[in-house]
Formats: C-alpha cells, sequence, structure tokens
C-alpha cells in the first residue's frame, strides 16, 4: 500500500440519502437495470493519462500537481501503477484504459521505449490478476513527442511513419498480452496546419495504409478486441482527418475497413464537431459501427477540448438511451477521459470526480432504461413515420419521378403538415430524470 490515498476508503452505494462524500448514490454496481447489472451496462473505466500523467499545466503554466511519481525513472513508474491501482479498487471501477506514454518514461531509442513498456506491461499484469481490474484499451501515444509534430501515420517523412508502425505494434502487443477489450487508434497530430504545405490526398492514402497494416497485424496475432477510431474535428491540429463519425465512416468506406472498425465516441468531441453526443451515437448505431464512448464533457462556452468529468444527468440519460437502443456495448466501455481542473490539487479531488462521474453515468442510465422500458418516446417517433409503413408509403419509396408526377396530380395530393411536438417530447423526457 501507499498512502497517498491515505484514510480514503473504498466507495460504496448507500442510495440518494447518504450525506456521505465518498458514497455513490445512484452507481449500485449490482443492481439489475433491463435484465443487466448496472456494471455491466456501464463498464466503467479510468483513464491513466488525465489522473496519473498529467501535471495540471495549461497554455499560461505548468505543473500545479504534485504526486510522488512524476520523474522518469522505472521505479517512479512503478509507483504511478501502484497507486493507479489502488484507485481502481477504491471506486470499484471495473477498467482503466492507458497510452504507451502514460505509464513508462520515455526511452532514448525505440528498442528502449519497447522493453520499458514490457517490464511495465509485466508488472500490470500481476496487478490484474491480483486485483480483477481489466484493460478496456490500451492505445500508443503518437501526438507529443516531437517527432510526431507533423503527424504519425500521415507524416511527410518516411520514417516517422515506419517508428509509429513499429510503436502501434508494440502497443496492440501489450493490449493482447493484458487481454484488452478494445484497442483504441486516436487520430493525435493526423491532419493538417495549412493547405500550402500539406498534400491532403498522400496524407489520406498513408492513414488508409496504416489502418489496413493495424487491422492486418491484429488477425495475424489473434487479437479478439476490436480496433476503435476516435473522431475529433480539431485540436491538436487545425484540420483532423477524422472529424466525426460521417467523416470516418467515409473514409473507412473507401478502403474497405467498415466491417474492421468501430468508433469511439467522445462526447466533448461530438461537441466541437457542432453534433450532439447523442447524434454521434446515433450515426454510429445506425451505421454499425458503434464501439465505446469517452465519457467526458467540453465547457460549452470555450470552445476547445476541457475533458471535464460528465455531471449533466439529462445529457447522459439521451445518451445512454442511444446506448440502450444500440443493444448496450459489447467490447466497449465508458472511460473518463477527463481530468481535474488544475487547482484540484488534492488526492481527495481525483476520487470524488471519478465518484461523482460514476453517479452521474448511473443516473443517466436509470432514466434511460425508464424511457427505454417505457416505449413512449419511441411509438410517438414511430407514430410521426407511420405513413411510411403502409402500402401506400412504400409504393410512393419505390416509385420513380415520372410516377410519382402522375399520382400527385390524378389523387390530387396535397400534404397537411403536422406538429413535430417538440416540447411536449422535452417535457416526457424530463419526466423520467
Ligand atoms: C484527445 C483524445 C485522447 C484519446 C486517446 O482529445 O480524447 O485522449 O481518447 O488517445
Ligand atoms: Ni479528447
Ligand atoms: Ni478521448
Amino acid at each position: 500500500m501507499t498512502d497517498f490515498f491515505n484514510g480514503i476508503p473504498r466507495v460504496a452505494f448507500e442510495g440518494p440519502a447518504t450525506e456521505n462524500d465518498y458514497a455513490f448514490r445512484h452507481y449500485d454496481a449490482d443492481q439489475v437495470v433491463l435484465g443487466k447489472k448496472m456494471k455491466d451496462h456501464l463498464r466503467f473505466a479510468v483513464a491513466y493519462w488525465h489522473s496519473f500523467a498529467w501535471p495540471g499545466g495549461d497554455p499560461f503554466g505548468g505543473q500545479t500537481f504534485e504526486r510522488p511519481w512524476f520523474s522518469d525513472t522505472m521505479e517512479a513508474a512503478k509507483l504511478k501503477a501502484d497507486v493507479a491501482f489502488e484507485m481502481f479498487q477504491i471506486l470499484g471501477a471495473p477498467y482503466f484504459c492507458f497510452h504507451d506514454a502514460d505509464v513508462r518514461p520515455e526511452g532514448a531509442t525505440f528498442a528502449e521505449n519497447t522493453s520499458r513498456l514490457q517490464e511495465i506491461t509485466d508488472y500490470f499484469q500481476q496487478k490484474m490478476e491480483k486485483t480483477g481490474v481489466k484493460l478496456l484499451w490500451g492505445t500508443a501515444n503518437l501526438f507529443s513527442h516531437r517527432r510526431f509534430m507533423a503527424g504519425a501515420a500521415t507524416n511527410p517523412d518516411p520514417d516517422v511513419y515506419a517508428f509509429a508502425a513499429a510503436t502501434v505494434k508494440t502497443c496492440i502487443d501489450a493490449t493482447h498480452q493484458l487481454g484488452g477489450e478494445n484497442y483504441v487508434l486516436w487520430g493525435g497530430r493526423e491532419g493538417y496546419e495549412t493547405l500550402l504545405n500539406t498534400d491532403m490526398k498522400r496524407e489520406r492514402a498513408q492513414a488508409g495504409r496504416f489502418l489496413q497494416a493495424v487491422i492486418d497485424y491484429k488477425h495475424k496475432i489473434g487479437f479478439k478486441g476490436a480496433i476503435l477510431i476516435e473522431p475529433k474535428p480539431q485540436e491538436p491540429t487545425k484540420h483532423q482527418y477524422d472529424y466525426d463519425v460521417a467523416t470516418v465512416y467515409g473514409f473507412l468506406k473507401d478502403f474497405g475497413l467498415e466491417n474492421e472498425v468501430k468508433m469511439n465516441i467522445e462526447q466533448g468531441h461530438a461537441i466541437l464537431a457542432g453534433h450532439s453526443f447523442e447524434h454521434e451515437l446515433a450515426l454510429a448505431r445506425d451505421l454499425g459501427i458503434f464501439g465505446s464512448i469517452d465519457m467526458n464533457r467540453n465547457d460549452y462556452q470555450s470552445g476547445w477540448d476541457t475533458d471535464q468529468f460528465p455531471n449533466n444527468v439529462g445529457e447522459m440519460a439521451l445518451a445512454y438511451y442511444e446506448i440502450l437502443k444500440a443493444g448496450g456495448f459489447t467490447t466497449g466501455g465508458t472511460n473518463f477521459d477527463a481530468k481535474l481542473r488544475r487547482q484540484s490539487l488534492e488526492p481527495a479531488d481525483l476520487i470524488l470526480a471519478h465518484v461523482g462521474a460514476m453517479d452521474c453515468c448511473a443516473a443517466g442510465l436509470k432514466a434511460a432504461a425508464a424511457m427505454f422500458e417505457d416505449g413512449k418516446l419511441e411509438a410517438a417517433r414511430a407514430d410521426r413515420y407511420a405513413g411510411w409503413d403502409t402500402a401506400r408509403g412504400k409504393d410512393i419509396l419505390g416509385a420513380d419521378l415520372t410516377s410519382l408526377a402522375a399520382k400527385v396530380a390524378k389523387d390530387n395530393i396535397a400534404p397537411q403538415p403536422r406538429s413535430g411536438r417538440q416540447e411536449r417530447l422535452e417535457n416526457l423526457v424530463n419526466r423520467y430524470l
């Protein structure tokens, strides 16, 4: 045991009336909702990078957090792992996620990076066996080191592509060894700042080739997890190639990979793309590529990726409603890709941020389940489109323009507008919260 979370007890469910900060009011892991335990619906994961590797900097100032493991040694990396697993247990979080760069210090060479990652992977493996905590996904950080400043797969320099590919191989290996249920590719610096120096066509082809190589490798080693792409429209580059779900789907179709890859959808990225979270979730579901979520919000005023813990039950309810409609998670889960505010210095802040987030998601899930079970929302939607289920609707959809022109003239069709009933439906949703 380390003394980092000194005296903070294991967080348990105590119900909505409790006064205890270190308790769940809604998240009751074993409570059955729609035939499944809450923990199996939500599949919470802690993001290693924000919770344990981020120093609290912003564009105007550096480190604010003082963590005993902030140093570049393997000993510190192991202390970090010790504390991380203590936190997973305090929270009862079933999963975690990591990038290579979060868990091991940067080496002088690729070989050193690889051996350090291997050492930590073995260390994780022991801890996972002991605690039962599992890996939701692994990934490679192909965006922090300066070698990746002009992109990884989409870099103008083939050597950077090679280094990135080699790094991804080691990260898939680590994920595979740890029984990870998914492997994530977030575009990092795959994008551009100015077209003046960018050959977009070439970069897009490189990205397609890279992804194909990842899929080939996955099959070669028998990795059974899902490969997930995480769309984001901008930041760090001005224009990210994996803009949103629709853009990534077009890209996958182009390279014939739409059956090999699914989406990891982040709430904040959806907002940055000018969509609602539920739009992105519903679209991915309808296209058959829904995978997993990063449940971290952005500030609605600031216009950048602030990665805050979720705290709006109404928003969560609409998100989990779409996920329930997708049949729930299979390999995916709810990853908190969220960081504390830089003034939140105390170890307790880290715990309470997650407690609130888990509770908020649980409350959202319960509301979504009630909405789903009740069926009123779907009935209203079905009623709005009922005309299309009639023989007449089907004939109209099958007809060509000439016959439709003839039909409209002959039957004297004069459509009558009907209310969309938005406010009525919004009132309905609020009743479940
Ligand atoms: C950055 C992304 C990143 C991915 C993992 O905005 O959200 O944290 O989730 O590389
Ligand atoms: Ni993000
Ligand atoms: Ni993310």
